[in-house]
Formats: structure tokens, C-alpha cells, sequence
């Protein structure tokens, strides 16, 4: 009798018999298990739209590459944000770009004002201590001194302009043989409060014309006191006697200090617009963790980049970890000039070591260990230039020995011991990608990036057919 039920049914069809309705079966019987199977299908189908769901956001994801940048502060990270930023999203660079006067106007008063204040101490110093045979910054140099004094306020207002923050970082035993932090004190901006500013200074025709309105008197205000200035700005920065006292008192300008004071014509006029190099430049301390998302193939289905800035002094460092097991790739700056200088939060330490005790950790980090590494050696402009001056190498780093005081030969050889870090700490095999690099040079960047992005972009997709 039985049988009889199966060849009812699709005899092809073996799943006909398991489905199909029992024998016998009463109409309320029949009303209860269809009800009971469109209850079934009604969650299947709920499960079904949870699992697409999923997949669409598992797929958006897998559509993402995220980069973190990392290294030590004034490593080089913002600027090779920029860059990329300058390469791969250019329409919104430059509607920025002119909000940036600010900053670049506070970076050259900066500069001027720690002149200055080193030549105070100068002056008070020899006084105190009557040293007949230093130089004698006389009542020449004191009109100077005065005639400057506007560039106090210029200081104050810009920062107040931007929302900067003083960082006080404690001053601490200094070795006398190596380039300490002897400047003015480096000043930060929030992320959030920067945005904002970025926000609301992007020009008359921009959603917020009252804000730009607003800013516009100090920028030009500030702009006024330093064009009435420049002439004496000029003077004090080019005088041979100047520079062998910020040499000898180790003062410490910022890294694009000279760019800024030899542009001064050109920044100090009321119609200045910054140039892409200016952006460059242009020295922001970062605190939090900047986001940014770019479109770097016109490609449709091509992935989105997001990447990640962080701030590099110590105190900033425990942000980073969350990071670790969310990118895919890891670009390291490593600023291979400053072999010669100690760092701002701690002048104990050598940044070049500094610098080498990160890497490591990074190499030996488990949770990065399937992480692209991409390491830059940066500032080889700063490195040749000193190398230029005559700066020996193996005076602060002994290890180097008596191989030729030459830029290539230092670069091979700091290569190799970023290398070597590599081999023997990460926890299993891997490649990485080194570059030397000046980030602040665009042309050779463009080609750097390009090569950097096809390098994580293949690398990526053979993960993805992988895992
Ligand atoms: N000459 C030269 N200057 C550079 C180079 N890379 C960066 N700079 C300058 O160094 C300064 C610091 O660079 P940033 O990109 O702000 O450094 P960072 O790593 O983001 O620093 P934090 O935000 O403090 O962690 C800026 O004024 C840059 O213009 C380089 O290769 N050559
Ligand atoms: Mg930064």
C-alpha cells in the first residue's frame, strides 16, 4: 500500500517521497502542517536575508583595504597621507588647500619666534656669565629683538585661530654631543577641532562663508605684521652669526623651518594661496586617529582605501593597537636622517633607536603577522644633506664602522638591518616592501605611491582567493 503512495509521486525525484504529505491525512491535519511549513519557510526565508545581508557587508569590507600608518613623531606620517590624498583624491585636496594658510603661517612665526627667543637666552647668558669670548649680540641686535616683538601676538592668534594646544613635554638630562629638542614648544590641534576648521575655512562659496568671514581678519592681520617684518625675518635667519649660535645652542627648528623663512616674500602677501608643496610642508602635530577614505582606481568594483594616521610621540602609542587586526597592509616610517638626534618626549633616546625598537615590535607582532609591511626610509633629502655637511655617521652609531661616509652606503646598510628585523622576528616567513624615500619630494612620490598601491593590491586580492 505504501508503495503504492511512492509511485504517485515524481518516481525520479527521491526527495518526493520525504516531502510529500503523510498518508491519510485529515483536512484539520493538513491546515496545521501547512500552517506549521509557511512558519518554517517565513524564518528560512528571515535566515536567508540575514546570511545575504552578511555577505553584502562582509563583501563591502573585503571591498576596503585598510592601511595604518605608523612610526615615530615627525616620522613622516601626515605627509605621506597628503600625498596620497594629493594623488588619489584630488578635488578635495584642493578645495582644503587654502585652509592650510594658517597653519603654514604659523609654522614660519614659529620659527622666527624661537629665533628669537635663543637670542635672548644668548644675550641673557653672556651677560650673566661675561664670556669674553663669545660673540657679543650687541644694541645691533637688540632693535631686532624689538622691532619682532609683534610676532608674539601673531603666534597666540593664529593658534587661538586654529584651536592649538601648547605641549609641554618635561625637559630632561641632555647628552652634549647630539642634536637635542632646544626649540619652542610644539604646539598640537585635535583632530575633531582641525576638521572643523577645515570645515569652515573652505572658502566664500562653501557652506559656512560666516566662519571663513571670520578668520579672514587675523589671517590677514597676522599676514600685515609679517610682510612689515619679513625684511628683518630675512636678515636674522641669513646672518652667519645667527647660525652658529642656534648650531652651538643646538636649537632645534622644525625640519622645513628654512623652506617657510626662505619663502617669506611669497607667503607674507594679503592674496597668498598655498601650493601643494607648502600642504607638504606645512607641520601638524597629529593626536587621535585621522581617517581617510580614497577612491585610488577609477575602476568601478575596484576597493576603497582607508587610511589611517596616528600620532607617533610615545604617549600616543597605546591608540595603535586596536588598529593591528583590522588592516591589511602597514606602511612604517622610518626616518633614517635623524641618526644624529634624540626625541622630543624622551632626549634619553636616539631616534634612530627609537625607531628600530618600533619596527621590531612591529615584525614581531602576532597579530600583524599576515599584515602587508611596507617600510619607508624616510627624509634621504635631510640624510644627504647632512652627509653633505660632513656629519660622520659612525659617531652616533658606532655599529657602522669604517664603511664610506657616503648616502648609498648608509642607506644599504640601515636597509639591511631594517631587513634582517624583518627575518628573524616576524612569526612566520614574509616579504617586505622597503622604500627610500623623501616624502616631501611629489614627483618621485607619484611613482612610489603607484608602485605601492599595485604592490598592496595584488598582494590583497591573492589573500582574498586564499582565505
Ligand atoms: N625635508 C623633509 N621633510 C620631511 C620629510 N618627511 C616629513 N617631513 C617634514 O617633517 C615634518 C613632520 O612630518 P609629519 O608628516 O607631520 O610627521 P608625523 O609622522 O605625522 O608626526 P606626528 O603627527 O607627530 O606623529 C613636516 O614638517 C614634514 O613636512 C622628508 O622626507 N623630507
Ligand atoms: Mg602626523
Amino acid at each position: 500500500m505504501a508503495f503504492s503512495v511512492v509511485f504517485h509521486h515524481d518516481a525520479t525525484d527521491p526527495l518526493a517521497v520525504i516531502s510529500a504529505p503523510p498518508p491519510n491525512e485529515s483536512s484539520h491535519e493538513r491546515a496545521a502542517r501547512e500552517e506549521r511549513e509557511i512558519e518554517a519557510q517565513r524564518i528560512s526565508d528571515l535566515i536567508d536575508d540575514e546570511i545575504r545581508a552578511e555577505r553584502a557587508v562582509r563583501k563591502k569590507e573585503e571591498n576596503v583595504v585598510k592601511i595604518l600608518l605608523l612610526g615615530q613623531s615627525e616620522s613622516g606620517k601626515s605627509t605621506t597621507l597628503k600625498n596620497f590624498r594629493m594623488r588619489f583624491a584630488r578635488d578635495r585636496w584642493i578645495e582644503e588647500r587654502a585652509s592650510w594658510r594658517a597653519v603654514i603661517l604659523l609654522n614660519l612665526v614659529r620659527s622666527a619666534n624661537t629665533i628669537l627667543d635663543a637670542l635672548s637666552q644668548e644675550m641673557d647668558d653672556v651677560e650673566q656669565d661675561g664670556l669674553d669670548s663669545a660673540f657679543k649680540f650687541d644694541d645691533y641686535y637688540r632693535q631686532y629683538k624689538v622691532r619682532l616683538s609683534p610676532l608674539q601676538a601673531v603666534e597666540s592668534n593664529l593658534k587661538r585661530l586654529l584651536g592649538a594646544t601648547e605641549d609641554i613635554q618635561p625637559r630632561k638630562q641632555i647628552s652634549p654631543t647630539t642634536i637635542i629638542p632646544n626649540g619652542s614648544q610644539e604646539f598640537f590641534v585635535r583632530s575633531r577641532s582641525w576638521r572643523n576648521f577645515l570645515q569652515t575655512t573652505q572658502g566664500p562659496d562653501s557652506e559656512s562663508p560666516r566662519h571663513f568671514q571670520q578668520d579672514l581678519p587675523t589671517l590677514l592681520d597676522s599676514t600685515d605684521v609679517i610682510a612689515n617684518g619679513k625684511d628683518d625675518i630675512k636678515t636674522l635667519w641669513r646672518d652667519s652669526h645667527i647660525q652658529a649660535m642656534l648650531w652651538k645652542r643646538k636649537t632645534r627648528l622644525e625640519d622645513s623651518a628654512g623652506f617657510f623663512l626662505d619663502s617669506i616674500d611669497r607667503l607674507s602677501v594679503r592674496d597668498y594661496e598655498p601650493t601643494d608643496e607648502d600642504v607638504l610642508r606645512a607641520r601638524l602635530r597629529t593626536l587621535d586617529i585621522q581617517e581617510h577614505e580614497l577612491i585610488v582606481d577609477d575602476e568601478t568594483d575596484a576597493p576603497k582605501w582607508k587610511i589611517f594616521d596616528v600620532g607617533g610621540s610615545r604617549t600616543q602609542r597605546h591608540a595603535w593597537l586596536p588598529y593591528f587586526d583590522q588592516v591589511n597592509a602597514v606602511i612604517f616610517l622610518a626616518p633614517i636622517s635623524c641618526f644624529d638626534e634624540r626625541l622630543l618626549e624622551d632626549p634619553r633616546v636616539n631616534r634612530l633607536e627609537d625607531s628600530f625598537i618600533l619596527w621590531k615590535a612591529i615584525c614581531s607582532s602576532k597579530l600583524l603577522s599576515r599584515t602587508i609591511l611596507i617600510l619607508f626610509l624616510n627624509k634621504m633629502d635631510i640624510l644627504e644633506q647632512k652627509i653633505r655637511h660632513g656629519v660622520m655617521v659612525k659617531r652616533f652609531l658606532p655599529s657602522y664602522g669604517d664603511r664610506p661616509n657616503e648616502t648609498n652606503d648608509v642607506v644599504k646598510y640601515l636597509r639591511q638591518k631594517f631587513k634582517d628585523t624583518v627575518r628573524y622576528c616576524s612569526p612566520e616567513p614574509r616579504v617586505c616592501h622597503i622604500y627610500p624615500t623623501s616624502v616631501i619630494d611629489t614627483k618621485n612620490m607619484s611613482v612610489t605611491l603607484i608602485s605601492v598601491r599595485d604592490g598592496i593590491l595584488r598582494e590583497h586580492l591573492k589573500r582574498a582567493d586564499l582565505f
